[in-house]
């Protein structure tokens, strides 16, 4: 348990209905006593009730600071399982940041990032994928990041490691029994009945390992509009966005740069790209927007080639339509004009088979079909088991040394396999914490906010 007591601003930086104040550490109580004065006297004056709302006031001794309410969690019932004290008062970030100081004044330290979610974990009550599932949750943008945080929270990850972990030490008593009593089994029969079990091993470690789906939870889908002057990019994308964001006008040439924007489709990020329509170009400032519509489309997840269906396809369309691959689509835009370039007629003359899609920026439903489209693209896995990049990392070694032991198990002695196991092990751990060293801890921690 630590010693001494931390103290930190719980709410976002800024002005507030409310703001918190956190305590947490054994001279919680003393110092709320110090600083907070309760409206009313409790029936034994001298316990303060646990884990109830107390409406009084914070009081510098002299003069009345502001009025709010207290509620002390006494350990071990608490997030930390330590004394917890929180303190609700308006959310003046001025206000907060003087009842802040009293508490510092009265003897306790000012709390580093994530000190309170170390504790917690230091003192046992959650694993360090927990706490990890805790700033995810603080973090959460989407609905989709949300739940994979939840699960976390809740021990999916843990879990996970448990069941792995149980499996290892498993085989590891089986190597030490063939070790220790060579005359019951031989080690050769001990060798074979460990590469099934390793193997299965694997294949769970790989099966839990889906960095599409984590990439696409985390980073969200980058989708790049590409195409011709004029196709009607810009106003797919502001469309799309539902935000005014790039100039639209019938002048081939309008958008110069590569302008972004943001929507989310069950629950995934989708980073929108409108690019300069791509052409030979005199002007310096275009062709310079051209370049980076280039990387753009280079550096896209996604690619949706927009054509103007009113209009003939030239030969450069064609061309373009040639870079796709089959992940991409052609988005035929301005359907509701009469049309010029039908699917079947661009299907003829392409090479590759990306989707062909059609839209309208003018018709009511005009986009649905584009957002089917990519709402199936950002389609990953769900129930994942492991999400986030450190355990993704750690299930990368875990493997790694799993297929080390099955190469050892066909020319090493079976105490060499055992070394392997052992470090796969390891490398599992690393994920629910045990036996983390400072280092790991003070990496996973200094992402957090202080206050949490
Ligand atoms: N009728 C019709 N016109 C469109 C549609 N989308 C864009 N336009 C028009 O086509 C022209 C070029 O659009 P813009 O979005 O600037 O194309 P960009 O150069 O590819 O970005 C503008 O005059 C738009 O109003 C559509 O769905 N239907
Ligand atoms: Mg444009």
């Amino acid at each position: 348990m630590n010693q001494d007591t931390i103290a930190a601003i719980a709410t976002a930086p800024g002005r507030g209905g409310i703001g918190i104040i956190r305590l947490s550490g054994p001279e919680s109580e003393r110092v709320l006593r110090e600083v907070f004065r309760p409206a009313s006297a409790f029936p034994a004056a001298s316990s303060w009730p646990s884990h109830r709302m107390i409406y009084g006031h914070l009081t510098n001794g002299d003069e009345i600071l502001d009025e709010g309410m207290a509620v002390l969690m006494r350990a071990p019932r608490s997030y930390t399982r330590e004394d917890v004290v929180e303190i609700q008062l308006h959310g003046s970030a001025f206000l907060l940041e003087e009842a802040l100081e009293l508490c510092l004044k009265k003897g306790a330290r000012l709390a580093g990032p994530g000190e309170f979610t170390r504790r917690a974990f230091l003192n046992g009550r959650i694993d360090l994928s927990q706490a990890e599932a805790v700033m995810s949750l603080i973090q959460t943008e989407t609905d989709r990041q949300r739940r994979a945080a939840v699960r976390q929270l809740e021990g999916g990850a843990s879990a996970f490691v448990r069941d792995l972990s149980s499996r290892l030490n498993r085989l590891q008593a089986g190597i030490a029994a063939c070790i220790d009593y060579p005359e019951e089994v031989s080690e050769e029969e001990g060798a074979a009945g460990l590469r099934p079990e390793i193997e299965a091993l694997i294949r769970d470690l790989e099966s839990a390992v889906d960095e599409r789906g984590s990439r696409l939870l985390y980073d969200g889908l980058r989708v790049t509009l590409f195409g011709r002057p004029n196709g009607g990019k810009s106003s797919l994308l502001n469309r799309l966005t539902g935000e005014d964001r790039a100039i639209v006008t019938d002048i081939p040439g309008t958008t110069r740069d590569v302008i972004r924007g943001e929507m989310t489709l069950d629950g995934i990020r989708i980073h929108l790209e409108d690019t300069a329509g791509l052409r030979e170009s005199d002007d310096l400032v275009e062709r310079l927007g051209v370049d980076r519509s280039e990387k753009a489309i280079r550096e896209a997840d996604l690619r949706l080639l927009v054509l103007d269906a009113s209009a003939p396809p030239s030969e450069e369309d064609l061309r373009l339509a040639a870079r796709l691959s089959g992940e991409d689509a052609v988005v035929l835009s301005k359907r509701d004009l009469p049309p010029r370039l039908r699917p079947e007629d661009l299907r003829r003359r392409m090479t590759g088979s990306p989707e062909i899609l059609t839209a309208s920026v003018l018709e009511p439903n005009g986009l649905a079909d584009l957002k089917a489209f990519l709402a199936r693209k950002a389609k990953a896995e769900t129930g994942l088991a492991v999400t986030l990049p450190r355990h993704l990392d750690a299930i990368r070694r875990a493997r790694g040394h799993l297929r080390d032991a099955l190469r050892t198990l066909e020319t090493g002695p079976l105490d060499l396999c055992s070394v392997d196991l052992q470090s796969a092990q390891e490398a599992l751990c690393e994920i629910t914490g045990e036996r983390a060293g400072e280092k790991l801890l003070d990496e996973v921690f200094s992402a957090f906010c202080v206050g949490k």
